[in-house]
């Protein structure tokens, strides 16, 4: 559980650029057993939102939005080895962002989550095109594909992207976070019903806990 005040630190930190704030803050957490999904969602999800509210109504400059962005990628990489280093079952999932999606943090986030449920993982990061995504199914066969869609003009990528893979591969499972979604979710589920959406990537850490009880 992470409490207001250390939220409000963080996120000072974040806003001030500086890192060993953020740092210090995370340890504290880590040294109290916080679970690292609540710090994902609870710390740099919240407070890169704060960070978009405050861009969007102009009392942050793109350059202190950037600099928060660095920040939180800088401590994902830092905590990167106690993600890698869970044990492996023989699974295996591709993260993407969808063409021309540039917010790739939540993708992250989310291929992380696959890894500390066992699974392997190949991120491919932000803006993949679809015949790439298309391609490297071809070569790994992944068992899941998780796409990840923010920003809303990127719909019919995704669609695209979500047909091509049905078409070509009629049984892979795939799966869809981002908060785009929110406008979506009701007209992809009724389109496409084998999807699963997530919000969250705590939905996607109790999903996949789920999954692995019931197989
Ligand atoms: C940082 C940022 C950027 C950076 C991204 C850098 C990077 N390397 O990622 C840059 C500067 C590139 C950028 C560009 C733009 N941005 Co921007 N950006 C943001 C900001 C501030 C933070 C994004 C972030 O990292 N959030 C934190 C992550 C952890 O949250 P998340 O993405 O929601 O992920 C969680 C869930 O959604 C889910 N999830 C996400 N993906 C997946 C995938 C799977 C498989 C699963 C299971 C789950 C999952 O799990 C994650 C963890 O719980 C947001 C504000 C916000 N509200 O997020 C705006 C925001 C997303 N951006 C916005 C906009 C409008 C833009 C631009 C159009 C601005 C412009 N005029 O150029 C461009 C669009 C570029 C493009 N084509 O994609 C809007 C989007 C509105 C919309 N929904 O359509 C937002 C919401 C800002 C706002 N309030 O208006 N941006």
């Amino acid at each position: 559980m992470i409490k207001e005040v250390q939220f409000l630190e963080y996120t000072n930190g974040l806003l001030d650029g500086d890192k060993d704030k953020c740092i210090e803050v995370v340890e504290y957490l880590l040294s109290q057993n916080v679970d690292i999904k609540d710090i994902y969602v609870d710390l740099f999800q919240r407070s890169m939102y704060h960070v978009g509210k405050m861009w969007e109504q102009g009392r942050l400059s793109i350059a202190d939005e950037h600099l928060g962005t660095e920040i939180t990628k800088s401590l994902m990489n830092r905590y990167a080895p106690k993600i890698a280093s869970t044990k492996k079952i023989n699974k295996t999932a591709l993260v993407s962002c969808v063409d021309k999606e540039f917010h790739e943090i939540g993708a992250r986030m989310a291929a992380d989550v696959f890894e500390l449920n066992g699974w392997h993982t190949y991120f491919l990061g932000a803006c993949t095109p679809t015949r790439e995504i298309l391609k490297f199914i071809d070569i790994k066969r992944p068992d899941v594909v998780g796409l990840s869609f923010n920003f809303y003009l990127n719909i019919h990528r995704l669609y695209e992207v979500i047909d091509h893979i049905r078409k070509d591969y009629p049984n892979q499972q795939i799966i869809v976070g981002g908060q785009a979604l929110v406008r979506e979710k009701e007209k992809l589920l009724d389109e496409y019903k084998y999807l699963k959406l997530f919000s969250t990537v705590k939905e996607l850490d109790s999903y996949l806990k789920e999954e692995s009880k019931a197989n």
